[in-house]
């Protein structure tokens, strides 16, 4: 029996990377990568949709700034499909802090720093659904 898991995962390009122009270089590595983007719009968000979006990490030190920088600038949302899409994408991305991230990975190769780290990917399939809805259920 073959099975399969084609799952999605909620991708963002953030707004450091944007600002350079690397969305379409980034969005090459994820087609390279056998993902599929099957929607995807540039927009820019309110800081208080930021805060919606990062509200699991309302309690931490760095939150303020995270939601303001997310809404700095134009970002790139994608739903990526893939087999094991959000596991797949997580490791594609790389570590947060890109001081710590793999060779080969979008942080090492983009990230200037921990919070202006070029990516975003859910961690799991259940936020993947919600961070999708977030985005594109209208
Ligand atoms: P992730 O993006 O790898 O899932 P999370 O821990 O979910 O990492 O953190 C969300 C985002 O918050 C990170 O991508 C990064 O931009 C920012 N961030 C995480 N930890 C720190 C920190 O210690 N200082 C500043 N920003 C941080
Ligand atoms: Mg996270």
């Amino acid at each position: 029996m073959i099975m399969s898991n084609t799952e999605q995962t909620l991708s963002i390009i953030k707004p450091d990377a944007v600002e350079r122009n690397l969305d379409k270089e980034i969005k090459e590595i994820f087609k390279n990568k056998g993902f599929s983007i099957v929607n995807e719009k540039k927009i820019k968000i309110e800081k208080s949709e930021a805060e919606r979006f990062y509200k699991v990490h309302e309690t931490k030190p760095f939150y303020n700034d995270l939601c303001a920088y997310l809404s700095s600038g134009p970002i790139v949302v994608m739903i990526l499909e893939k087999e094991n899409a959000v596991l797949g994408n997580r490791e594609l991305m790389g570590a947060t802090n890109p001081n710590d991230a793999e060779e080969g990975t979008i942080r090492k190769k983009y990230g200037i720093s921990i919070d202006k780290n070029s990516v975003h990917g859910s961690d799991s399939v259940e936020n993947a659904k919600i961070e999708i809805d977030f985005f594109f259920k209208d």
